[in-house]
């Protein structure tokens, strides 16, 4: 039988050479968020923001589960009901938010189970790595609820409005494969193999050009919703700002010198 620490904090928060792992940590709810889960999210996404050796971010579970979204024991309605509204502006859509701001590369790892709001969690990162035996549960409609934490907007856009109406209304499971089949995940991975190839892909994040990967991620969030001319302009505009970057000479000094290029000096 598995035994939990009870004690244990919500959330695990590790800095690395170059890059932080973020591991939800509630393993007997499946990571459920609740309230202290929100509070020590924030307070990881405020390290990652802020510090400059942070190169990017790794977001996983602990356990068997990556996240089961809201936790419904906290909330539990047969005792009380209260505006659902306000737990979505305080906690979930500031969090969908920050983490669509973030512009360093965010790396879902979904070593499990993801449902309702858990879906919303990793479809936000720039690159969603998933176990081959995970499982995407659309979960809101079984409890009655809607989709939130940005799920509709995800999903019309990776599925189209019919697939994606018809995927949350007959709240379908999907498996890992389907998830990858669907666009929601990038790789699947051996459960074995992930987390390995996770920080391996992270790694090579951190340790790229740093200004051309925050303004393209950037430019493909703003591709979402500009004509193709406005995004011809936000195009130029960025390539002037990387074409002034210290990584831009080295990746072309780096091509003309026959060599690997140097983007992340620290401590080497
Ligand atoms: O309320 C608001 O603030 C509004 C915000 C809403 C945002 C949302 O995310 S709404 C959606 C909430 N989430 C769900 O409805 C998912 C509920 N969970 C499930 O449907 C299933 O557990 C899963 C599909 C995720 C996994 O199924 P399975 O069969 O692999 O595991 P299980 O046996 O159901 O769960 C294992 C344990 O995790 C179990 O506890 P136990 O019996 O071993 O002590 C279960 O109760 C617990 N667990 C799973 N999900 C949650 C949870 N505990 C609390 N909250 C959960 N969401």
């Amino acid at each position: 039988m598995t035994t939990f620490n009870t004690n244990a904090p919500p959330i695990l928060f590790e800095v690395r050479r170059g890059y932080a792992v973020i591991t939800l940590n509630r393993p007997k709810q499946l990571n459920a968020f609740n309230t202290e889960m929100h509070y020590a999210l924030q307070n990881a996404l405020t390290k990652v923001e802020s510090d400059d050796d942070i190169r990017a971010v790794m977001i996983t579970g602990a356990g068997r589960g990556f996240c089961a979204g809201q936790d419904l024991s906290d909330v539990n309605p047969t005792k009380r009901q209260y505006d659902l509204s306000e737990p979505i502006t305080a906690f979930y859509n500031p969090l969908i938010k920050r983490l669509q701001a973030l512009k360093k590369p965010k790396i879902a790892v979904v070593n499990g189970v993801a449902a309702g709001a858990g879906i919303g969690l990793a479809l936000v990162c720039d690159i969603v790595l998933s176990a081959n035996n995970a499982k995407f549960a659309m979960a809101f409609g079984k409890i009655a609820l809607v989709p939130d934490s940005g799920v509709t907007w995800f999903l019309v856009r990776l599925l189209g409005p019919n697939k994606a109406k018809a995927l949350m209304l007959t709240n379908t499971v999907l498996t890992a494969e389907e998830a990858e089949q669907y666009g929601l995940v990038w790789r699947l991975y051996d459960p074995m193999l992930l987390t390995k190839r996770a920080e391996a892909l992270t790694r090579q994040l951190a340790y790229g050009p740093q200004v051309g990967t925050r303004l393209t991620i950037a430019a493909f969030d703003q591709a979402e919703t500009n004509t193709l001319d406005e995004q011809l302009d936000v195009e130029a505009e960025f390539q002037r700002q990387a074409g002034y970057s210290d990584d831009y000479k080295e990746g072309v000094a780096a091509f003309l010198e026959k060599r690997l290029a140097e983007f992340y000096k620290k401590n080497s």
